[in-house]
């Protein structure tokens, strides 16, 4: 018997603009990833405000999912999947982000993927906004702005009205709280240069605007499609005390509060808790929240909790080995006691099970789903075309090893859909080389390849977990 239950939502994620390529087709407008060129390994994307001649933008190609999303769901069925996590780009459906209607030839585009989807029985399970700023907006000011929340608004409230017969499972935004990291300047703030600086008080103005337009389409979604559920979405990372001192405990607790639960307490309970509150006051920074706002947060409470999981990270009030990620987020110190991936992402299969109990014990029974986990790796096609990747699926089964623990210790979990289940373009650094997929695809960071899909030897692996509801998982 599977310790899953019956029902349970097995996939894979992605996002349409590290994907889906077709940059200047079917009418889309300009990202701020478009404007963004990749990096190597360790190194962050660079945003360069003006296309630069002879230089690769990986965004613009993606890997092609506009033109092989046939080719590409028909891979995802055979895996088993039931459901199928993908964002939608605003860009294609308000170009500028401020038009007065949207365009049809992108609103099709997603009616004729999703129509895909369902021809296999797989579920779509849908990020209204992963990241993809329009450019045009994200040149303003984004999300500094409170009008900001009225563009999101009309995004929201027209795709869930084209979908709602369509889509049962949403959410609003991806990971919230990733806004708020230097990486987070240039898609919440325009800011593309180094020199800039993204203050506190820029960052915790940001995030409260995008509480409210995440709530306003909590609301919305409610409202239009009464039969569908949706669900934040937060970048959750539990923080380890590096030691047994009291101040290090201490330390641990605060930085998950404002990093982590901040954004989470105000999805789930619909107010801001007291600790944020306090912390503005403390620092002397001044949000501007109108009582029509903190009235919208009371009235869009989500209805479940997702969140992405890859790593853990230390904290400590005394002298250690600092850790750092790809991501330019400040990663704390280095856990002793783990291994990492190539990117210094440590890897700890238990904390996914922290994590899960962490969330079980805050939000009770509030159905959670791990709607991202995964290894970044280099993977090796060999001659004859098959792809090992044995630390794939390692890391994997360890951490569903753990999920299943989880619920079978009483956590309420509805799904898990792991992260690039296709390669595609990386978030952080632009690289093609960090895979995280079950389907190798063939483009390089040089902006070369065939785009041709193959499968690695974790998606036969994988196959045997959808199919048999985790319970195979050797
Ligand atoms: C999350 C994002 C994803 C994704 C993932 C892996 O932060 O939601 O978009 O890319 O991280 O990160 P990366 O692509 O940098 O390896």
């Amino acid at each position: 018997m599977s310790k899953f239950p019956k029902g349970f939502l097995w996939g894979g994620a992605t996002a349409a603009n590290q994907f889906e390529g077709a940059w200047q087709e079917g009418g889309k407008g300009m990202s701020v990833f478009d404007i963004s060129t990749g990096g190597t390994v360790n190194t962050r994307r660079r945003w360069t405000p003006v296309l630069e001649p002879d230089t690769v933008y990986p965004n613009h190609d993606g890997i092609d999912f506009y033109h092989h999303y046939k080719e590409d769901i028909a891979l995802f069925a055979e895996m088993g999947f039931n459901t199928f996590r993908m964002s939608i780009a605003w860009s294609r459906i308000f170009p500028r982000g401020d038009e007065e209607e949207p365009n049809e030839e992108g609103l099709k585009f997603y009616d004729d993927v999703f129509d895909e989807l369902l021809k296999y029985g797989i579920e779509p399970l849908v990020t209204i906004y992963h990241f993809e700023t329009p450019l045009y907006l994200a040149q303003q000011g984004g999300w500094l702005n409170h009008w900001m929340i009225d563009r999101y608004e009309k995004f929201a409230k027209t795709v869930l009205t084209r979908y709602r017969n369509k889509v049962k499972y949403w959410l609003t935004i991806n990971e919230i709280n990733m806004f708020m990291t230097p990486f987070g300047g240039a898609m919440s703030a325009g800011i593309f240069d180094d020199k800039t600086e993204y203050t506190e008080q820029m960052r915790y103005q940001a995030e409260h605007h995008l509480l409210v337009a995440s709530a306003r389409a909590v609301k919305l979604c409610h409202e239009i499609c009464p039969n569908a559920k949706i669900g934040c979405m937060v970048a959750y990372g539990p923080t380890y005390p590096l030691t047994a001192d009291p101040a290090d405990q201490l330390a641990a607790i605060q930085s998950m509060e404002m990093g982590c639960y901040l954004p989470s307490d105000v999805h789930v309970r619909g107010y801001y808790p007291g600790y944020a509150l306090a912390y503005y006051k403390n620092h002397g920074l001044n949000i501007v929240m109108s009582d029509e706002d903190l009235q919208t947060l009371k009235e869009g409470t989500v209805d479940f909790y997702s969140f992405s999981y890859y790593s853990t990270h230390c904290i400590t009030t005394h002298k250690a080995d600092e850790g750092s990620d790809d991501m330019g987020m400040d990663a704390g110190v280095k856990n002793p006691y783990l291994k990492a991936n190539d990117w210094g992402w440590q890897i700890d299969p238990v904390g996914i099970r922290i994590a899960l109990h962490s969330l079980a014990d805050r939000y009770g029974d509030l159905p959670l789903m791990v709607v991202e986990n995964g290894i970044g790796a280099l993977d090796t096609v060999e001659a004859d075309g098959s792809i090992h990747d044995p630390y794939r699926i390692d890391y994997l089964r360890q951490h569903i090893a753990e999920m299943g623990k989880a619920v079978e210790e009483g956590v309420n979990l509805m799904g898990y859909t792991p992260w690039g289940c296709i390669d595609l373009v990386s978030a952080g650094t632009g690289e093609m080389r960090k895979r995280y997929g079950f389907i190798y695809v063939d483009k390089h960071d040089d902006g070369t390849g065939t785009m041709a899909r193959w499968k690695k030897d974790s998606f036969y692996w994988y196959q045997k977990v959808c199919k048999s509801n985790g319970e195979d998982i050797d």
